[in-house]
């Protein structure tokens, strides 16, 4: 499970003022009074959204404001009132107060709306103050302002895809050029330390959430390497991406490397080894076609789903990104 993090300032539309004025007509004298009451400030909602997965967007923008009442006018104009704007988050959203501390709304629900911050009442004009023994009054009212807060929003994510393979096979590489991630990427084992989330976008507005997690090796059930410690993170994925490594500093063998680390995940959940997979085999551009078709073949007897990349040229990458969406897509429809 990855958590995400934004911090936002929302600010609410203040009212508009109440007018202070007298009616002025021809022949009428002492005409009575005639401001007309400021307009509502617009208020802010959270919104809570299945087609948003993250709170990237929120890096880009993080303050909202709606807009403000007009004030009010002769006649008894009432003033425009300012227009609600809704923030949408994704399902799964914590909206926490300024400190972090206290929870103040879950967005669980699709749809679900939350008042973010009122926008202010408008002030009364001087019309309404009129009264048997005043009939001229001078007492009008300002708007009052929008409420204004910030917030820390918190978003558990589950990645819906797990890259999973040896040291080395190519895994950040693939999560750097599908998505806007920037995971480490070097010519030795165990580069990746810690898991890195990656969204990708595959239509207009649709996403998914990838995540790359450090290499595998045998015995990583049993802690070697870093062992299958990250596992989890990809424990609750829809689909795993299987990269093997194809070219001449790969494994020598690259049928066993592939039933070595599935052999691994077996061995740390029952659950983890049942998962749709998709084979792949990475460093198209370096690969070893001996290796290659000792994969492929294998993959087409077992009837696995086999695809080939190379990160480096782009070989392949749409086509898998494709893939990868109609599996999901596939699963939820
Ligand atoms: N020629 C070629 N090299 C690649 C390709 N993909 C990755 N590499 C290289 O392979 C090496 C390892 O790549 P990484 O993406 O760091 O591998 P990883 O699977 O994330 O490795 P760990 O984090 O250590 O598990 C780097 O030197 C990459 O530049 C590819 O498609 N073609
Ligand atoms: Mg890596």
């Amino acid at each position: 499970m990855f958590v995400d993090h934004a911090k936002i300032y929302v600010k609410a539309g203040d009212g508009g003022d109440g007018c202070l004025a007298f009616r002025r007509e021809k022949h009428v004298p002492r005409g009575g009074p005639s401001g007309g009451d400021g307009g509502d400030g617009g208020s802010i909602y959270f919104r809570a959204s299945v087609h948003l997965n993250t709170l990237l967007p929120f890096k880009f923008q993080q303050h909202f404001r709606s807009t403000r009442g007009g004030h009010g006018s002769g006649n008894q104009r009432h003033g425009k009132n300012g227009e609600d704007r809704i923030v949408e988050v994704p399902v799964g959203t914590q909206v926490y107060d300024e400190t972090g501390k206290e929870l103040l709304f879950d967005l669980d629900c699709e749809d679900q709306m939350e008042l973010a911050a009122r926008g202010g009442h408008g002030g009364r004009g001087n019309a309404v103050f009129a009264t048997a023994t005043n009939q001229a009054p001078r007492k009008f009212e300002t708007g009052w302002p929008g409420d204004e807060f910030t917030f820390q929003l918190e978003l558990k994510v589950l990645a819906d895809v797990g890259i999973v393979g040896y040291p080395n096979a190519g895994k950040s590489t693939l999560i750097s050029v599908i998505s806007a991630a920037k995971p480490k990427i070097a010519d030795y084992p165990f580069t990746t330390l810690t898991p890195t989330l990656g969204v990708v976008s595959h239509a207009e507005y649709r996403t998914f959430v990838v995540a790359d997690i450090p290499g595998l090796i045998e015995g990583a059930h049993r802690g070697s390497g870093l062992g299958a410690q990250f596992l989890r993170h990809v424990e609750r994925t829809r689909l795993l991406v299987h990269l093997v490594d194809v070219s001449d500093i790969g494994d020598e063998d690259s049928v066993a490397a592939l039933r070595a680390i599935n052999g691994e995940l077996e061995l740390y959940s029952s659950n983890l080894i049942q998962k749709p997979q998709i084979i792949v085999a990475s460093k198209l551009d370096v690969a070893n076609l001996d290796k290659l078709e000792q994969l492929r073949s294998y993959c087409r007897r077992e009837s696995l789903p086999f695809q080939e990349i190379s990160a480096v040229t782009g070989q392949g990458i749409k086509d898998l990104k494709e893939t990868i969406a109609q599996h999901l897509e596939g699963q939820t429809d």
